[in-house]
């Protein structure tokens, strides 16, 4: 009897070790080498033994994760040494001057240092004793913070049991407990849906998350933790010379230790880690506010000791803010190059995310309505790296009594004419047109920018004082204009005057691409512009083109060909063309014939996605074979694709055909098909 007992304490460890495998394989290195369904199997498997030996199950089994009963209030844990707080550098002068006093501190003329991304998180204490995860504590004060065990241990990153056999019989991991950016996005998604509160950031998300009486509810959240350092410890193998070793230690334990961890020699290092982690910051899964910089010697750390409760041998280096709150003072309309009116919050100046901020989008009149804003509030702005600020949130206790709510205008603030918003579109237009003033500009602006006719010189003020003095209504104005006209505008130098005049003559020599895109059509951004251009080949086939025809050309789909058959079919438009081209606007002739289209009807219409290299013929050369036969050839797979072409190293896009049940074809095939 006990020998059967012994052979199913045998199976089911061997079933937890292998969850706990590949829990480590998907939720601490985001690489799983089985898939969800093998997964699901074992670990049915494993309950189902559990349920038949009930006294077999213990509480670091990953089956018990969850089950904890929910808790009436935390209690309170007296942390065995402090958690430590960290100081801060906002300035690279305060980070040299961190790094002087280490060097006269500990007389040494270059410091060694641990660098890290610093979390955007919550600290928390977690202990493992004989190997097992015991209990685990916020922060709090540094002194006492409270049991969150119950919570910590659904977190699915977080080991229940230390993977090795020779465990120490006391470990206290640090680390920071996060939620990441897309499982925020999915989060608020699906509060959004139920019609619950929706979290202003990641943090905020993370920590209602972990404040939860009800584990049950934090398990249903996707947390994920980062370790930092190491607590209170008894046992051998844990390294005692270096921070870097202990972060090696931790990571072989299969604790999350940050990629971004390194090591390096002097400040100039720090401030050059500094700089490449915020280059690196919006594409980093998480959000992180800055880097931390640790003396790396554990006995050099030692020798630094502490000021009160921040220790002298490490200290945090900040980014800017990326959120502040301020006053939003009013909302203004903006009306976009194709008539779009966008609310614009007029801030109270803050400082934020290293720039003032006067200004910030409120997207639509839905957004206004969801985030439920309104004048006179106090509300959270954003600012990350180089988007436009937006106005994330209200803060709702500090609503006015005397806040206005925002009514989106139905008719242009800047021509009167009627705003529309067609069904099943968030964003209202303006139905002014180009005889709207606003749109005019935009429409200038865009001409004229270096991506398109590329005229210097011609910058937002100027085109604002050329279409107010009615100099200039049209792009094709801009070749009429005089210099005397020009240089009796206000603040215009004789000189500035000059090269203006110079700039514009210049821009006549141009491409047929770049002329396209200059146009402004909806939906035709560079990309398009240039393969209409190479599609197409003169101007006068693009204007005289139908939908069907447009929809051959690679990554034109109905809602653009839709807009180029309109653009092109507004008589305006032509008008505005032909003067331009009698002014002089000229690009070389395209030499390459346009393809000829031949109807065929395996091909014809027909949507195709190249994947992977073919044996004899570039995926270019493939390309032309299948326009020329009225093919269409797109960048992914979908459902609306007919075949996907692969040849060797296919890629997902194999994958996702397979998937979907796509014809997939080899290069002969593909041949065989073009016959
Ligand atoms: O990523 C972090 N937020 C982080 C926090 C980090 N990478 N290292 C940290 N190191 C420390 C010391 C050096 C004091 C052990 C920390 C923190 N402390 C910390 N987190 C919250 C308070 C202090």
């Amino acid at each position: 009897m006990n020998n059967g007992i012994e052979a199913i304490q045998q199976q089911l460890q061997k079933l937890r070790d292998l969850i706990d495998l590949h829990n480590y394989q998907y939720y601490v290195l985001d690489d799983p080498i089985i898939s969800d369904a093998e997964y699901d199997q074992l670990f049915r498997e494993l309950q189902q033994l559990e349920q038949r030996y009930p006294r077999l199950v213990v509480p670091e089994s990953p089956t018990q994760r969850i089950g904890a009963a929910p808790l009436k209030d935390f209690s309170q844990v007296t942390h065995r040494t402090p958690m430590l707080s960290l100081s801060n550098a906002f300035e690279d002068a305060e980070v040299e001057a961190f790094d002087r006093r280490v060097r006269e501190g500990l007389e040494v003329d270059c410091i060694e240092y641990a660098v890290e991304p610093k979390f955007d998180g919550l600290a928390v204490s977690l202990c493992y004793e004989q190997g097992v995860f015991i209990t685990g504590a916020t922060r709090g004060d540094g002194n006492t913070g409270e049991d969150i065990t119950q919570n910590l241990r659904t977190i699915k990153a977080i080991p229940l049991r230390l993977p090795t056999e020779n465990v120490p019989a006391l470990l206290e991991v640090r680390g920071e407990v996060l939620m990441l950016k897309a499982d925020f996005l999915k989060l608020n998604e699906q509060q959004h849906e139920k019609g619950e509160k929706e979290f202003a950031n990641p943090r905020n998300a993370a920590a209602g998350s972990l404040r939860q009486l009800d584990p049950r509810i934090t398990a249903s959240r996707r947390l994920t933790f980062f370790a930092y350092g190491i607590g209170v410890t008894e046992g051998e193998n844990i390294p005692t010379d270096k921070h870097s070793h202990i972060m090696t230690y931790l990571a072989t334990l299969h604790f999350p230790v940050a990629r971004e961890c390194q090591v390096m020699m002097g400040v100039e290092a720090l401030l050059s880690y500094y700089h490449e982690i915020g280059q690196l910051r919006e594409r980093l899964p998480y959000d992180i506010d800055g880097v931390v910089y640790k003396v790396n010697s554990l006995r050099q750390q030692e020798e630094l000791g502490f000021v009160s409760r921040a220790p002298r041998f490490a200290i945090a280096h900040k980014f800017p803010a990326q959120e502040a709150m301020t006053e939003l003072l009013g909302i203004d309309v903006q009306v976009g190059r194709t008539g779009a009116l966008t609310p614009v919050a007029r801030l109270k100046p803050v400082f934020v995310g290293g720039v003032t901020v006067t200004n910030a989008t409120l997207h639509n009149a839905d957004e206004i309505k969801r985030k439920n804003i309104m004048i006179g509030d106090t509300v959270m702005v954003r600012r990350a790296g180089d988007v436009i600020p937006e106005v994330v949130s209200v803060v709702m206790a500090q609503r006015n009594v005397l806040a206005k709510p925002f009514v989106m205008p139905d008719h242009c603030p800047v021509c009167g004419a009627r705003a529309v918003r067609l069904p099943g579109e968030t964003i209202a237009r303006c139905t002014g047109g180009l005889f709207c003033p606003a749109q005019q500009k935009r429409a200038i602006l865009h001409f004229a920018s270096r991506r398109a006719m590329d005229i210097e010189g011609l910058g937002g003020k100027l085109v604002e004082q050329l279409v107010d003095h009615a100099l200039v209504r049209t792009p094709a104005d801009l070749y009429k204009l005089e210099l005397s006209a020009l240089a009796n505008l206000e603040r215009m130098a004789e000189k500035s005057a000059n090269n203006i005049v110079a700039a514009i003559e210049k821009s006549k020599h141009t491409t047929l691409a770049r002329f396209i895109y200059a146009l402004g059509i909806r939906n035709v951004g560079e990309a398009t512009a240039k393969e209409l251009a190479r599609y197409f080949g003169s101007l006068d086939r693009l204007m005289d083109t139908d939908r069907e025809r447009l929809q051959q050309v690679t990554d034109i789909g109905p809602t653009v060909a839709q807009s180029i058959t309109d653009f092109f079919a507004e008589p305006h438009n032509r008008e505005v063309i032909a003067q331009l081209r009698l002014s002089g606007v000229n690009w070389q002739k395209n030499v390459v014939e346009p393809v000829q289209l031949v109807q065929h009807s395996a091909i014809n219409g027909k949507i195709f996605v190249l994947t992977g290299s073919l044996p004899n013929m570039t995926r270019d050369e493939a390309k032309e074979k299948i326009h020329a036969m009225g093919g269409k050839v797109t960048g992914s797979v979908s459902t609306k694709t007919d075949y996907v072409v692969a040849g060797a190293d296919p890629g997902s896009k194999y994958d996702k055909a397979v998937k979907l049940g796509v014809v997939i074809l080899d290069e002969e095939a593909l041949l065989d098909l073009l016959q």
